[in-house]
């Protein structure tokens, strides 16, 4: 699997500081300690940008490609943004992201040819973002064949079918699950990707890598291709590098409708379990979902 590290992002704050001082350091640090901490891929993630953004990707890329040589995912709304970005990146580039709003599907395709990068294409349509997995086909369907057209081989695109919080909506949680179920026959080459940590958004901190490591065991069921993760939880990439074989069985074995019998299973096994209930929407959702 491709693990692509989270963390430079603009939303935590050493690194939202950095980016708007230009302060290289922090930055570089970073992005030594995710590698160090085993991901592929980098995320550069600058938001939407919408100021400078051509002048503060680009930094970053060069911040960034001066200390690793790891390839980079650039992820911004701005295209303006993305394809300064992609001007000074010396190394292949993953886009991150195309959706399916006509004015920017103009600017990012053909950029991604110009430059020949891949590209992330996010599952989200005119009207906002898709309400099940047979929405997600269409737009899954409707993005290949516009990335085709213009050249782009499936190989180069991976689909992301935007994973929502599961405190918020569990059958969106329920749907991308089986809309990977179905993503290798409807696009027989193209890659899955998620932004994994989207799952546990507004869960308190100290839980969300239950529901992380939990919802990526889920995942690999279908063959997850990559996902945007946590660099630094170090469990979470053990379970990715097929390092926690037991774990993931039991998961999947419980996709399946086998009920283990709770008592017998270990501490961290239970974990596990008690979050696939949850995740598969077997229990409701509460903060307080490991100690039921
Ligand atoms: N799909 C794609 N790209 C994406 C996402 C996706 N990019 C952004 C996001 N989702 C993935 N990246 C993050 C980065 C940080 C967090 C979640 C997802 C996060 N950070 C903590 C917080 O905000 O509380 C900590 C921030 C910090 O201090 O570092 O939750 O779905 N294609």
């Amino acid at each position: 699997m491709i693990l692509i590290g989270e963390n430079i992002n603009i939303m935590s704050t050493t690194i939202g500081i950095a980016l708007r001082e230009r302060i290289p350091g922090p930055i570089q640090n970073l992005a030594r300690a995710e590698s160090e901490a085993g991901i592929d891929y980098l995320d550069l993630n600058i938001g939407p940008a919408r100021k400078d953004g051509d002048a503060l990707m680009p930094w970053l890329v060069n911040t960034v490609q001066e200390v690793i040589d790891k390839p980079l995912s650039l992820d911004t709304t701005n295209p303006l943004a993305t394809e300064a970005g992609l001007k000074v990146c010396n190394r292949r580039a993953l886009i991150n992201s195309v959706s399916l709003q006509p004015e920017r599907l103009v600017k990012i395709l053909p950029m991604a040819k110009q430059y020949n990068a891949e590209i992330i294409g996010l599952l989200w349509g005119v009207e906002g973002m898709p309400r099940d997995a047979n929405e997600r086909c269409m737009l899954a369907v409707d993005i290949i064949y516009k990335a085709n057209e213009i050249g782009i081989p499936n190989e180069d695109i991976w689909i992301d079918p935007i994973v929502t919080p599961v405190s918020v909506d569990i059958n969106q949680v329920k749907a991308c699950l089986e809309f990977m179920s179905m993503l290798a026959d409807i696009a027989p080459g193209c890659k899955s990707i998620v932004g994994l940590s989207n799952i546990s958004n507004g869960t308190p901190a100290n839980l969300r890598s239950y529901l992380n490591r939990t919802y990526l065991a889920m995942l690999m069921k279908y063959g997850i291709y990559a996902a945007i993760v946590d660099a630094f939880d170090e469990e979470l990439i053990r379970l990715a590098r097929g390092e926690m074989p037991e774990i993931v069985n039991l998961v999947h074995r419980m996709m399946d409708g086998e009920k283990p019998d709770m008592s017998v299973l270990s501490h961290k096994e239970k974990e596990y379990a008690k979050s696939v209930k949850v995740l598969s929407g077997e229990s409701l959702y509460s903060h307080s979902w490991l100690e039921i």
